[in-house]
């Protein structure tokens, strides 16, 4: 981190402390996970979030364990989190605190329960004003603003992958010291892949561009390397992370009654895919680049097809009804 500080004049010393906070984030909630069938924090709180989904205890531990590390570290003056309806501005950190840190502090909560993937998602903005203290508005930026973002994936190992527009860095824990150490260097998605992940139960909800492509993709062709394999965990972070390192495509498109589909674009679209662009590959809504949709609102929700260049322009293709086979 520190050579591509050297490296980077615009990443100050403070993003990356604050991208080791992120990392710090990760040890607490990977010790936990390592432990979580035999200490009391599996299932659900019984209370419902601000998304209107069921709340898993994980969810609200993870969510706090984001906010001890970050409130008091000084780094950030405000902090927005899938789990809160509002964000947290700390006046008290500005003007010296320039960041602000947007988390979906843990992806894949259907998975706690069983063992399976979970991850975490972040993006860093900069205060939009320096005469001002920033509002709940000046979190609400496109994706080409961001200044940092990236993932914490808890698997068999527990990583932090992070892009700040120099390309992307991966780091795994090492539980035995404590320490994050650098396993992906400069990482490339291949251009096109042989896996796609997708909730194929949603099909008959889908729109008839999105049906033809996955349709496509199971058709047996050894020129374009088809079938593709099936492979979907539940958990966002998992399956892009498959995808960044062997290629191939993720899609959570919209639905003919919720054509904005379900992931979230400020704390889960956006990151990931400038994570993905600085890998070499695409992520879109199907007709526009996800760094370039306008952001409206903290919560606001968008289709996503990202992954392998090649991949992604296809499914762009079929979405957009310019191709059907
Ligand atoms: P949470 O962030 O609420 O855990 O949701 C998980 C998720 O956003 C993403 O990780 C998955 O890819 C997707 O939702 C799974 O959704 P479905 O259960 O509808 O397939």
């Amino acid at each position: 981190m520190a050579q591509k500080q050297a490296a980077h004049p615009g990443a100050s010393k403070e993003l990356f402390t604050l991208l080791s906070q992120v990392g710090l984030v990760g040890k607490h909630i990977a010790q936990d996970l390592s432990r979580a069938g035999l200490i009391d924090i599996l299932g659900t709180t019984g209370e419902i979030n601000v998304q209107g989904e069921t709340l898993k205890k994980l969810d609200e531990i993870a969510n706090q364990t984001f906010l001890k590390v970050f409130d008091q570290s000084g780094l950030v003056c405000a902090l927005a989190s899938e789990e809160m309806e509002k964000p947290i501005l700390f006046p008290e950190n500005w003007p010296q605190a320039k960041y602000m840190l947007l988390f979906d502090p843990l992806d894949g909560s259907s998975n706690t329960d069983c063992n399976m993937p979970l991850g975490a998602i972040f993006s860093v903005v900069k205060s939009a004003s320096n005469d001002r203290m920033p509002t709940e508005d000046d979190l609400v930026r496109k994706g080409t603003e961001q200044v940092a973002a990236g993932y914490l994936l808890y698997g068999s190992s527990t990583m932090l992958v992070y892009t700040v527009g120099q390309g992307v860095q991966g780091f795994t824990l090492d539980p035995g010291i404590g320490e994050y150490l650098l396993s992906h260097q400069q990482v490339q998605i291949p251009v096109r892949g042989k896996v796609y992940s997708v909730n194929e139960g949603n099909y008959h909800k889908w729109a008839t561009g999105t049906k033809q492509y996955v349709d496509y993709l199971k058709i047996s062709d050894t020129a374009t390397g088809r079938p593709y394999s099936g492979r979907y965990s539940g958990c966002l972070v998992a399956d892009v992370h498959r995808i960044l390192l062997d290629g191939g495509i993720y899609l959570y498109p919209g639905e003919l009654t919720r054509p904005e589909g379900k992931l979230r674009l400020l704390y889960e679209a956006n990151p990931l895919a400038w994570v993905v662009e600085q890998a070499g590959g695409r992520a879109s809504t199907g007709t526009l680049r996800i760094l370039d949709v306008e952001a409206k609102q903290l919560h606001q929700r968008v289709p996503l097809i990202i992954g392998s260049a090649g991949d992604v322009r296809d499914a762009e293709e079929f979405t957009q009804g310019r191709r059907t086979t």
